[in-house]
């Protein structure tokens, strides 16, 4: 299987998960400005909606879409609790948990990238977010992951996405829950060799 990926991007998410589920994945970089892969080949071809991650699966097929992606790679190794079995309300609360990062978090992060994006829409932005991690916090004020007392794909997705508030000025000091989550999965061995395989870890 091979991970298509940008450093730091949302397929840091499906990093994590394989890698805490010490699944072998081979990583290819892509330029998502150029629509380049390291290898040279031509993004749009591979992945025709242009973007990571995307998971080239040994069958030949290309899996695409963050949520998908993840609950994938747990569901290879169930063991690994990743993702609650197929069936339960727990398996429910992992998809609500992880439509809810994708589509209200992730998605208002997105234009505060953009160097174009207007200010008000900057600060609108904000705002929204604030109040959707505001629901979070909540949540993590009373319990150390997203689903049940494991920590899953969920909370991989959940770092991934808080990562960007640094890089776009989003202060999170509101949320001291989250902050303390971010540290709690920064620690994770599976986390730390994820990020340094992005080259998202300073030199010690
Ligand atoms: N719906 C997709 C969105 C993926 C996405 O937003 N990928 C970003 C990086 S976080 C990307 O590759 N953007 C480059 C582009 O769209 O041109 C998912 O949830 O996986």
């Amino acid at each position: 299987m091979k991970l298509y990926y940008a450093a730091g991007a949302c397929s840091l998410s499906p990093h994590i998960v394989a890698l805490e589920a010490g699944i072998p994945i081979e990583l290819e970089k892509v330029d998502t400005k150029a629509k380049r892969t390291a290898q040279g080949e031509d993004f749009w071809q591979i992945n025709p909606k242009g973007y990571v991650p995307a998971l080239a699966l040994d069958n030949g097929e290309l899996l695409t879409e963050g949520p998908a992606i993840v609950q994938y790679l747990a569901d290879l190794k169930p063991e690994s609790g990743l993702a609650p079995a197929n069936g339960t309300v727990a398996r429910y609360r992992l998809q609500e948990v992880l439509g809810y990062i994708n589509s209200e978090l992730h998605k208002t992060y997105s234009p505060l990238f953009k160097p174009d994006t207007p200010d008000a829409v900057r600060e609108e932005r904000k705002e929204y977010l604030h109040k959707r991690y505001a629901l979070l916090e909540q949540h993590l004020a009373k319990h150390e992951w997203l689903v049940g007392d494991r920590f899953s794909a969920a909370d991989a997705y959940l770092f991934t996405v808080t990562n960007w508030a640094k890089h776009v000025s989003f202060d999170l000091t509101d949320f001291p829950a989250i902050l303390a989550f971010q540290q709690r999965v920064a620690e994770r061995p599976a986390v730390q060799a994820a990020m340094q395989a992005e080259g998202l870890l300073k030199a010690a």
